[in-house]
């Protein structure tokens, strides 16, 4: 279940209606899939595409979406400092980043103009699309990472991240959860 807090104003809500309602007033997009399947470890890419084939293949043929995937870290994953670095600092895209979690869990940051900073924690369900241009960032911890999500591109090369080089994401990385 998402939570979306704006440090700035200690505020924070789990509600998916005020979630829904404050994502399409900035024009983000915010959505939850339900899927009752248990994943083993040994589930491959295409078994999970797949449980959520119901949702997941309407969307992309709606959005003009061409390739899905599946992202997983977990304590395991190999140089996962430098995998954190890359999507921490804040970035743009030059298509939108669509991710679904599939399981785990991850904060996406955004800082939007005239607008004071606010985050998603993104778990098991929630579907986020962070449109083309939008700056943000994303961090999944500091240790025991675990993220399993499923992520949609028009074309894989758009995701590229540009940084902005503006060091905003610092001013937050004590932020915790209060919710
Ligand atoms: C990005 O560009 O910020 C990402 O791909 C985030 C990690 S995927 C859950
Ligand atoms: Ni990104």
């Amino acid at each position: 279940m998402a939570i979306l807090s704006i440090p700035t104003k200690n505020y924070s809500t789990s509600d998916p209606k005020e979630i829904l309602e404050f994502f399409n007033a900035r024009g983000l997009y915010f959505d939850q899939w339900q899927c009752d399947v248990v994943f083993e470890d040994t589930a491959t890419q295409e078994d999970i595409l797949q449980a959520y084939s119901k949702d997941l293949f309407p969307f992309m043929e709606n959005g003009g979406y061409e390739t899905a995937d599946v992202i997983s870290i977990n304590s395991l994953t190999e140089n996962y400092e430098a995998l954190r670095a890359k999507f921490l600092a804040e970035h743009t895209h030059t298509e939108d980043e669509i991710r679904f979690f599939v399981d785990g869990q991850g904060i996406f940051w955004f800082n939007l103009e005239n607008e004071p900073v606010f985050n998603l924690l993104c778990e098991k369900g929630d579907l986020i699309s962070v449109p083309a241009g939008t700056k943000h960032w994303f961090d999944a911890g500091e240790s025991n990472p675990f993220v399993k999500a499923i992520r949609i591109f028009i074309d894989m090369s758009g995701w590229v991240p540009h940084y902005t080089e503006s060091g905003i994401e610092l001013e937050f990385k004590d932020f915790k959860i209060t919710n």
